[in-house]
Formats: C-alpha cells, sequence, structure tokens
C-alpha cells in the first residue's frame, strides 16, 4: 500500500510505538524552537532535568514574544535566555530578528524533518514539508536533550486543492475556508496533508499562513509537499541544499479527503471572538473600523508586507484608522528598507512596529473600547488584544490594508484599485549577523540570572485520595488565554508564584486567592470545563500555575492535545465525563471526592468522582497511555524524568 507524506515523516522518526491511528507512538526530533515566553521556563526545565547539551541537529532559541521591556523583567528573561544558549550549544535568535516561525522558515526548515516547538504556530514550518509541531515547553526540553516526543500516530486528512486563487484571493481565505469547514474543536489526533494540481499554484510563505492556522483547528499539524516550488523558495534563501523532495505516492490512503476548489474562494473574515466564526468579507461591508494591525506569524512575510505597500503607495491612511505594521523578521524588514516599500509605508502614515509579536500577543497596540480592528493574526479570542470588549477581526492582508485606506471593512475587489500581484523574490536578502552561533568558547560561558529567574516549582505525587473542591466552573472553548493572560502579564513567564495571581484573571478574579487559600489548607483544586478546554496556544503556564495553585484534576467534556499533554506534564490528571450531560450536575464551590484515585490510574479502571455536595457519582474517564499515568503518578515529568534518569 502507498503511504502518505505524514506517514514518510513519522515513520522515518518513528522510535516507538506503531503507526496505526489512536496508538501512543514515540518520534525523533530534528530540529526544536523556543521563544521568549516560553523558553525561559523551558530551559530552566532543561537545566533541572541534569541536561548538559543538546543532542538535536538544531536548537534555536528565539527572542520575539516579549520585547517591550517596560521594567527589568523582559531584560533578564532575554540575558538568561543568550546566555544559556551560548552554554548548552543552542542557536540564539536575538531581539529584533524577527517572530520565530517566519525566521525559521526563512533560515532553518527543511523538508522531510522534523520540529518541535514550545509555540502552537510551530506549524508553520508544515509549508516548508516539515512535521512542525507545537508542544509546552517541558516536552521541547525532553526533546533537545534526546529524548522522544511522545504523541497520538494521527488520522491523516488530504485537503485536495484544485484550481487557482482570483485575484484579491489569498491563502488566508483557503485557511479560513478550512476553519469554516473543520471548525475549531473535534481535530485532536488530526494531520491535515495538501496535495492536488492547486499545491503548485502556492509560494512556500502562502502554505506557511495555511499551516500556521491549521493550530485554530486543533489539528497536531498540516503538511505541503516538497515540490519545485519549495526548492525555489529555499534556493532564493541560499538553501537549496536543504531540499528534498516529498510527496505522496499515487495509491497513499487517508482516513477523509476535503476537496476544495481554490477558484471558487472569496475574501473571508473571522469575527469576534473566535477564529471559527468565519463569513464572507461582503457580507459584512461597511463595518466602520478603527484600527488595522498587519503583521504576526500568519501574514508578515515579503509578498504581505510588498502588497500592503503597492496598495497604500501614494494614498494616506484614512483619518479615522490607526495603522500599524510589524514585519515578520528582519530579513523582511530590511528587504522593505532596501527596495523603497518602507518608504510608501511611512509615506501613507502607517507606524512602523518591531519585528516581533507585539500586538498580536496583545502588548502593545491595544483597540479603544468596543472599538473594532482589523488584524492580519490568526486569533481573536476575548480580551486577547487587551481590551476586552474590542471587536478583532482576522482577515488577509489585502482586506486590512482596503480598510485601512476606506475605513471600512470592505472586500477589496469592490475598490477601483489594480490587484498589486506580487511575486516571492529570486533572491532575499540573507544577513545571518543577528544570530549568535555556537561555538567552543561560548561553551564555557556562566548562565546569568537576574532576580525575575524562578526556578521552576515542584510537584507532589498524585495523592491516595482525592478530596477537594469544584473551585471554578467555565463553559466551552476555554482557550489557554483565558485560563493564563499574556499581553500586560507576560513578564511574569520566568517567575511562576507572581504570575500564578493571574490563572482565570478575566474569568473569575478572584480565583487563584480562592485555590491557593484551598491549597493551604490541604484541599485539592478541581477545575470543571465544557467542550474544547485549552484551545489555542501552547503555553504550559496554563498548567503549571494551575499546578502551583494546587489544581490536581480537570474535568471536561473534551480536551484540546497541547493542553491535555500540559496538565499531564504538571501532574493534573484530565478527566472527561462519561455522560457529557453530567457536566450540569456540578456546581462551582461543590466538594468533590475520588476515593481511589491512584489507584484507578494505575489500574486504568474506570474513575468515578463523587460529588458530595450533590451526593452523586460521576463516571469518568481518563485516557492515558501507560507511560502518561506514570507521569500523572509522579507529579510530573520532571519528577518522573528525574526518577528515571
Ligand atoms: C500565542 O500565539 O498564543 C503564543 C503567545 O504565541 C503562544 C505561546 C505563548 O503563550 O507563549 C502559542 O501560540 O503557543
Ligand atoms: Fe507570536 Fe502571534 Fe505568532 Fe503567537 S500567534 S507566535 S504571539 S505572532
Amino acid at each position: 500500500m502507498g503511504r502518505n507524506i505524514v506517514q514518510k515523516v513519522l515513520q522515518d522518526h518513528l522510535r516507538e510505538g506503531k503507526l496505526a491511528a489512536g496508538q501512543e507512538i514515540g518520534i525523533r526530533i530534528d530540529q526544536t524552537l523556543t521563544q521568549d515566553a516560553t523558553g525561559t521556563m523551558a530551559y530552566l526545565q532543561f537545566e533541572a532535568m541534569g541536561m548538559k547539551e543538546i543532542k538535536t541537529d538544531l536548537s534555536v532559541s528565539y527572542v520575539d514574544h516579549n520585547t517591550i521591556q517596560v521594567g527589568f523583567e523582559n531584560a533578564d528573561d532575554h540575558a538568561y535566555l543568550q546566555s544559556v544558549a551560548a552554554r548548552f550549544g543552542i542557536v540564539f535568535s536575538r531581539p529584533g530578528n524577527g517572530i520565530c516561525h517566519q525566521v525559521h522558515l526563512e533560515r532553518f526548515g527543511k523538508p522531510g524533518t522534523t520540529l518541535l516547538g514550545s509555540d502552537s504556530h510551530t506549524t508553520t514550518g508544515g509549508g516548508v514539508g516539515q512535521i512542525a509541531i507545537g508542544a509546552g515547553g517541558l516536552d521541547v526540553a525532553v526533546a533537545m536533550g534526546g529524548g522522544l516526543f511522545y504523541l497520538t500516530a494521527p488520522k491523516v486528512y488530504l485537503v485536495n486543492l484544485i484550481g487557482e486563487l482570483k485575484p484579491w484571493v489569498t491563502a488566508k481565505d483557503v485557511v479560513l475556508k478550512m476553519l469554516e469547514t473543520l471548525t475549531t474543536k473535534g481535530n485532536v489526533g488530526v494531520m491535515l496533508e495538501y496535495g492536488g494540481p492547486g499545491v503548485a499554484t502556492l509560494t512556500v510563505p502562502e502554505r506557511a499562513t495555511i499551516t500556521n492556522m491549521g493550530a485554530e483547528m486543533g489539528v497536531t499539524t498540516s503538511i505541503f509537499p516538497s515540490d519545485e516550488e519549495t526548492k525555489r523558495f529555499l534556493a532564493a534563501q541560499g538553501r537549496e541544499r536543504d531540499w528534498k523532495q516529498l510527496t505522496a505516492d499515487a495509491d497513499a490512503e487517508y482516513d477523509r479527503v476535503i476537496e476544495l476548489d481554490l477558484s471558487l474562494l472569496e475574501p473571508m473574515v473571522a469575527t469576534p471572538h473566535s477564529p471559527g466564526n468565519v463569513k464572507k468579507v461582503s457580507e459584512l461591508a461597511g463595518l466602520a473600523v478603527d484600527q488595522v494591525c498587519i503583521g504576526s506569524c500568519t501574514n508578515s512575510s515579503y509578498e504581505d508586507l510588498v502588497t500592503v505597500a503597492k496598495m497604500l503607495k501614494g494614498r494616506k491612511v484614512n483619518p479615522h484608522v490607526s495603522v500599524g505594521v510589524a514585519p515578520g523578521s528582519r530579513q523582511v524588514l530590511a528587504m522593505l528598507a532596501h527596495e523603497g516599500y518602507l518608504a510608501d509605508l511611512v509615506d501613507a502614515g502607517v507606524r512602523i512596529l518591531e519585528s516581533a509579536c507585539g500586538f498580536c500577543i496583545g502588548n502593545s497596540l491595544s483597540p479603544p473600547s468596543k472599538g473594532v480592528s482589523i488584524r492580519t493574526i490568526n486569533r481573536n479570542f476575548e480580551g486577547r488584544s487587551g481590551t476586552k470588549d474590542a471587536q478583532v477581526y482576522l482577515t488577509s492582508v489585502e482586506v486590512a490594508a482596503a480598510a485601512a485606506i476606506t475605513g471600512e471593512l470592505v472586500d477589496p475587489r469592490t475598490l477601483k484599485m489594480e490587484y498589486p500581484d506580487v511575486k516571492m523574490p529570486k533572491k532575499f536578502l540573507i544577513d545571518d549577523g543577528m544570530f549568535i552561533f555556537p561555538t567552543p568558547a561560548l561553551r564555557e560561558s556562566a548562565i546569568v540570572r537576574g532576580p525575575n529567574i524562578g526556578a521552576p516549582p515542584t510537584n507532589t505525587p498524585m495523592p491516595a485520595k482525592l478530596a477537594g473542591v469544584a473551585a471554578i466552573k467555565v463553559g466551552d472553548k476555554i482557550t489557554t488565554d483565558h485560563i493564563m493572560p499574556a499581553g500586560a502579564r507576560l513578564k511574569y513567564r520566568s517567575n511562576v508564584p507572581a504570575y500564578a495571581k493571574y490563572v482565570f484573571e478575566n474569568v473569575d478574579a478572584n480565583f487563584s486567592e480562592r485555590a491557593m487559600k484551598n491549597k493551604e489548607a490541604g484541599i485539592h483544586n478541581v477545575i470543571v470545563a465544557g467542550e474544547s478546554y485549552g484551545q489555542g496556544s501552547s503555553r504550559e503556564h496554563a498548567a503549571l500555575c494551575p499546578m502551583y495553585l494546587g489544581v490536581k484534576a480537570v474535568i471536561a467534556k473534551s480536551f484540546e492535545r497541547i493542553h491535555a499533554a500540559n496538565l499531564i506534564n504538571f501532574g493534573i490528571i484530565p478527566l472527561t465525563f462519561k455522560n457529557p450531560a453530567d457536566y450540569d450536575a456540578i456546581d462551582q464551590g461543590d466538594s468533590l471526592e475520588i476515593a481511589d484515585v491512584r489507584r484507578a490510574i494505575e489500574s486504568g479502571s474506570a474513575i468515578t468522582l463523587k460529588d458530595v455536595t450533590k451526593k452523586k457519582d460521576i463516571e469518568c474517564m481518563a485516557t492515558l497511555s501507560e507511560r502518561q499515568r506514570k507521569i500523572v503518578l509522579a507529579g510530573g515529568l520532571l519528577n518522573y524524568t528525574n526518577k528515571n534518569n
């Protein structure tokens, strides 16, 4: 039987288990990436596991998320990250060099390899034919040390692309269409493989926009073939030697086939507050806009920003709209500058922002109250922009630039404007001067630890009996932005006791204090949740900080992949309701008990949660592999790894 691309790459890297959908497998990781907001904890954990050097082919530490540096905390983090990279043989990408996913695609992504990153949009690498997966920092730390990455062998869906995109219709519209089809939930354990004749019509940066936002569907990753177009991209980056062909066999099989005719698509928009709320731009035409933010790892390539510059050239941004542009990398920024496009943007009245995540993570350019912000980013969760009641819409750069000019959400096809048909350059401007590559001398340097650098908190093993309380009850689609806000709080990422004060800050501001009091009184905290708990980012702090507050279990209707793995890594048991209707029976504040929690986890037997207040037994399931059971019992992966060393 022929093999698809996912099977080929996974089989090449398979070290444990069998490649049969639903089974746990362990794969070798060739490359890792971290970013500053998840990186400090990942490297602290790397140190705590006693690791001395990396065992991957390449590990890169990027500084891109928190470059605001209000106060000493960010600068301390950057100094720690730089010194730790030097010490362990990791490439360091200095602040200003760009957003991890964009830069990695440009300079390091390699077809047929595996990439594990402590950021959910690591999936961007699928654009260049990598199996690129987002995970918690602890999993990345283990992979850096040569350990395997464990995941569920996926179901593979083929997205068969036919036809060609019409002018003004873009890769962003393709992925928004996919979000409309697959939605943001129910896709755990799936990988998407793009194929069909339409693939050849898309450049690598366009493909990367599509694989980037696979994260929003909750799929493990998405991958494109590596073809002549991939070769052209790598050659333009001076890396033709990294190319290899990667295609599916003609008789490859898939668990599902989704047909997508590119020529039938039109400009799309995701409306507040979920990337899955997809509509046609034409349906919302005329909506007044306050702000336009162009950038992020989804849409900030050279082609994207030259398109914006060409649309704005000789025009002024609308007087009612504040327009920010953040180039995805220093390479993109430098090319815009050298080729004159930067001047066009400045002349038009654009606010030029640093090549970093910035507004995307809510640490700058928060919209005004109730403001409408058109953004080219990938997530519009409530409050993520830093303004709770802001209305954030996700679009292509073309739609965003049209809004910047007109002050309204408008289908750009209705503007009397020539389509700026921007081509990928034959040669990108290559300057690796803002990377610090490892050298033997650097390996001798000392690790710098300012006062913001804490130690990773420890956990106790799972108790014999869980005796606690429903410390909070939340609804469906709770994102990690709800659990652990970023934005202004991002600077506490290296300091768990400080960051833990903000758990569920925007959902229930008293949660942290209440949970801490319970913990001090010896009462275990339990989180009760609806469907698709833990959507969005890979931030392990959404498990780590609850662990610090004494959370021992989360019981939900369903979980998203990365967050469930993070809970296990920090010794919190993810339980699902056998009968989802039982969710309604539990109220916040109810006393909850699992009499034999340890034994039940050990033996894999059914788990009965007793709602003591309601005098009701609730059947639960813990879908854990043998390895995961041991991790949860040990109180997390750090304890488990240290015990097994
Ligand atoms: C995000 O886009 O939500 C982030 C910020 O990049 C996160 C990582 C983090 O919280 O540090 C992600 O996507 O994993
Ligand atoms: Fe950065 Fe936004 Fe991309 Fe996350 S989604 S990596 S915050 S640009």
